[in-house]
């Protein structure tokens, strides 16, 4: 209790110097890493903090090792210890009752230590899962629900698109302690992060890929279908509670959005909360709910998602409109070392994120990572949630707003978007549209700002951009933007605005004053076209007229882990050249050839562009870029031509397909 009405205190003189400078998500959550001892590999799979403050690790490479003081208590060291060895790809793992639970790629199974010697030496298989050997057949778990049963997700393969190759994968499994299984929803494609929440229910986070057009999470009961069609193989089985067929499904197989699939599918589940690609992840992980009464800060309730890729915690708030959940996504942390796959409560509040990214490549440049995030005490200035109405949103902050600032219009951006329903991989962003602001009515104590909204739109995911919003307290806002999943518009009478509350038309040149947004359909679409004929000009897929043939041909391929390749490829100056793209890796990729020493300033400029990037390719229009192709899916090939530089040098090719651009660059060198 004094140590935490020190850290309020603490908290409340760093606000004050807060206050002055321009804010940093450091400033409020502290990321501490946990030394890792020379001859562990510690490619975490799976976390298990146990009651007496150690902290069971497992990792991809098979070993569950016991972590003694991971919070490295006034400066000391943590201790490893290794438990177990000679697994199978611990994706997952539990505690309870003094064992470890852990899925191998194979089996649920149960560890015991029977001799007290700080090693596991009973080994018991709780389930096997069928397995066709396919790589990409991950198993994730088991989480316990509060009856003492498990759940577990089965990945399915990936054979240039996603397939149940052996029972069950693509399901959510319930499995009681004495082996007896039960599936439970199907659709799943890559669930490598799902928890149960304090009321018992159960939310899966999934990546982009085939028939989903990007991350998202999604509340699973029994009986539902979350979309992906590879698990339909198994729903003849005896036990599944789904009937849907591949047949049945390929009938709404036409792009057109998964709001408008369901209304035909009944079994399909929409996501509650979309996490759109790019934007704010590319991978989702692992998911926790905030149920730390107040120690890791002012979000109590919400959940946590990890990405891997992106090597970053996102924040999802959810509310219950016409029976079902939906609600909003937030940036969080990023800046985590590696692939942050795993995230579990500490004893004292903190969290715990694991992290690897041995073939999925990611942001944070470590092969794999223990790190700690605590919160300083420090209140940041966010939205702590956004609620629908029927006419627009309730914005709630975590302090109160200055509210001259509040008033401004031009402070406000909303817009709404879907992604394609298909068995394609992901989606570009499609029928997107503005929602004008025509009110907005803040809240007598400054901690809630309505907005009502023209043109809001059900089945849309709609995007909130804030701009230089402060605290009354002249604190800047941490994050300005999010996105809600509108599956159900709330019902209501349409809000009364007061003259002072109403927004002025304002002037056409103001409308979509500095966002990132393209304009609605009817708006500017002279500089729109111009900025694509540039870009578009640099995407030859056509050998020249005036080319009788090209001087060299080249072929450049992608690895997994989000690699090319080929690092280097040579050419003469002004050599006419035909590049073949092939992408036979399992993710979108593109290939953009820039300037010497401009591959990492186009990557950054790319995830810049917002939701004009699918439409763009990810390339930014940009001098620096001189060829490019377009994102290219699984699997597929293009040839672009273009004519080497006149200067000899280093140049580079990259793939600016949102957060690859870190890892992605390989050199173009030109004699
Ligand atoms: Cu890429």
């Amino acid at each position: 209790m004094k140590k935490y009405a020190c850290l309020l205190f603490l908290g409340f003189i760093a606000s004050q110097m807060l206050a002055q400078k321009p804010v940093s998500e450091a400033d409020y959550y502290t990321l501490k890493t946990i030394a890792i001892p020379e001859g562990a590999v510690l490619e975490v799979g799976g976390l298990a903090p146990l009651p007496d403050g150690r902290l069971g690790v497992s990792t991809r490479r098979g070993e569950i090792w016991i972590v003694e003081n991971p919070y490295m208590l006034n400066g000391t060291e943590p201790h490893f210890k290794r438990y177990a060895s000679g697994l199978h790809e611990i994706l997952g793992l539990a505690y309870k009752d003094g064992a470890f639970y852990c899925t191998q790629r194979g089996e649920l199974t149960k560890i015991s230590d029977t001799d007290g010697d700080g090693r596991g030496d009973l080994f018991e298989c709780v389930y096997k899962f069928d397995l066709s050997g396919n790589y990409h057949e991950y198993a994730y778990g088991p989480v316990f629900d509060s009856n003492g049963d498990m759940y577990v997700t089965l990945n399915v393969a990936w054979i240039g698109y996603g397939e149940s190759l052996a029972k069950w994968h693509g399901w959510l499994l319930k499995i009681k302690p004495n082996g007896q299984m039960e599936p439970i929803a199907a659709g799943l494609r890559s669930p490598a992060g799902f928890n149960i929440n304090s009321k018992g229910e159960i939310f899966y986070a999934e990546n982009q890929g085939d028939w989903v057009g990007s991350g998202r999470v999604t509340h699973l009961e029994k009986g539902d279908f979350a979309g992906n069609a590879g698990s339909l193989n198994w729903t003849n089985q005896p036990g599944s509670p789904i009937r849907l067929t591949k047949a049945e499904l390929s009938k709404v197989d036409d792009g057109r959005p998964m709001f408008e699939a369901a209304k035909t599918i009944k079994e399909m589940k929409l996501p509650c909360v979309w996490f759109p690609h790019g934007l704010m992840g590319i991978s989702t992980a692992d998911m926790l709910e905030d149920n730390t009464g107040g120690a890791f800060g002012p979000f109590s309730g919400d959940q946590f998602v990890a990405d891997q890729g992106h090597s970053k915690i996102m924040r999802m708030t959810l509310e219950k409109v016409n029976g079902e959940y939906q609600g909003a996504c937030y940036p969080f942390r990023e800046g985590w070392a590696s692939g942050l796959l795993r995230l579990r409560w500490g004893i004292d509040g903190s969290m715990f994120g694991g992290m690897t990214s041995r073939g999925w490549a990611s942001t944070g440049k470590k092969d794999y990572a223990l790190q700690r995030l605590v919160w300083t005490g420090v209140v940041p200035f966010e939205m702590k949630n956004v609620s629908a109405r029927a006419d627009g949103f309730v914005i709630e902050f975590t302090k109160p707003v200055d509210k001259d600032l509040a008033q401004k219009a031009a402070n406000y951006q909303f817009s709404s978007f879907t992604y394609k329903y298909q068995h394609q991989y992901g989606s570009p962003i499609i029928k997107q549209g503005n929602c004008p602001l025509q009110g907005i009515i803040v809240s007598e104590d400054g901690k809630t700002i309505q907005v009502v909204l023209d043109s809001m739109r059900e089945g849309f995911i709609h995007e909130i951009k804030l701009k230089d919003l402060k605290a009354a307290d002249g604190t800047a806002l941490l994050h300005d933007f999010a996105y809600y999943t509108m599956n159900s518009l709330p019902t209501g009478a349409k809000t009364m605005l007061s003259d002072a509350q109403k927004v002025k038309a304002m002037p056409a040149s103001h409308q979509h004053h500095g966002g990132a947004m393209p304009s609605a359909p009817s708006g500017k679409k002279k500089s729109k076209a111009a900025g694509k004929t540039s870009t578009l000009g640099k995407n030859l897929n056509t050998q020249p007229a005036d080319w009788s043939q090209p001087d060299v041909a080249l072929n450049i391929g992608t690895k997994p882990g989000l690699k090319f390749d080929r690092e280097m490829i040579t050419v003469k100056a002004g050599q006419k050249v035909k590049l073949v793209f092939n992408n036979n890796d399992d993710m979108q990729h593109n290939l953009v050839l820039t300037l010497p020493g401009e591959a990492s300033e186009i990557g950054a400029k790319a995830m810049g562009l917002g939701l004009k990037g699918p439409e763009m390719f990810y390339v930014p229009s940009n001098p620096k870029v001189f060829a490019h192709t377009k994102i290219l899916d699984p699997g597929t090939t293009e040839t672009i031509y273009f004519v080497a530089p006149d200067k000899p040098g280093d140049y580079q090719f990259v793939c600016t397909y949102p957060g690859h651009y870190l890892v992605m660059q390989g050199i173009l060198r030109v004699q």
